[in-house]
């Protein structure tokens, strides 16, 4: 039970120890909700506790303090309750924004990649012109080899999105990010995976018959296979 108790102080504190994350920007995300949750529980003990003890002690009892006392208020207290909120309130608004900001901005040297939803799939092209289309799969959530959108790991991905249709969204599983994919608008987000392997794209607005299955497989690989795979050489 105690243990249990203990798992909101504790998830921050494993989650500093942590090596690299998974994927940007989801730990910025994460981050504020476990400042966000530990104040809540805090909070809520502080309240709860308290309330439940005084309700027992003073609860009624025929014949006593039935004229009930006048209290004329408490300058001291009522100074401690408003300052101390404030501070919270204060450290968690610019904590949050912080972590929004990062959120929000993709880091400098990103890659740029523009998408373009339609119905059913995903546009994706790269830097240097090469195109690849993920098509919605009726049968399930797996595509041929030349429609996976290949993602150098460990490095930033900057996407401007916009649709051709209908608004779509843009959701990058692994990341915990979405953002809206609107007709004749451009609006942008980014992501980074650390570790090689193939995650999912989702669409995340209602889009019409096959919006269930609007995906697109991302594979995610080393610097040097991905730069092979568009045709770049570093080297
Ligand atoms: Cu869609």
């Amino acid at each position: 039970m105690m243990r249990y108790m203990l798992l909101p102080l504790i998830l921050p504190l494993t989650h500093v120890l942590a090596s690299e994350p998974l994927a940007y920007p989801r730990v910025y995300w994460e981050n504020s909700v476990k400042v966000w949750l530990v104040v809540a529980i805090a909070i809520y003990i502080l309240v709860a506790i308290p309330s439940i003890y005084f309700a027992i002690k003073y609860r009624y009892r025929p014949g006593q303090h039935e004229e009930g006392e006048h209290i004329e208020g408490n300058t001291a207290l009522e100074i401690v309750w408003t300052v101390i909120p404030t501070i919270i309130v204060l450290f968690l608004g610019t904590y949050s924004f912080a972590n929004f900001v990062k959120q929000r901005n993709a880091p400098e040297g990103a890659m740029e990649l523009k998408v373009t939803a339609f119905m059913w799939g995903w546009e994706v092209e790269y830097p240097n012109g090469k195109k690849i289309f993920a098509f919605f799969n009726p049968d399930g959530f797996t595509a041929p080899e030349d429609q996976k959108v290949y993602i150098p790991a460990g490095k930033p991905v900057k996407v401007y999105l916009t649709s051709r249709d209908v608004i779509h969204s843009f959701f990058v599983h692994p990341a915990r990010i979405t953002e809206d994919a609107v007709p004749g608008r451009i609006t942008h987000t980014w992501f980074q995976i650390n570790k090689p392997g193939e995650y999912f794209v989702f669409c995340r607005e209602y889009c019409g018959t096959w919006h269930s299955h609007m995906f697109a497989i991302l594979k995610v690989v080393p610097e040097g296979e991905f730069n092979r795979w568009l045709g770049v050489t570093t080297q």
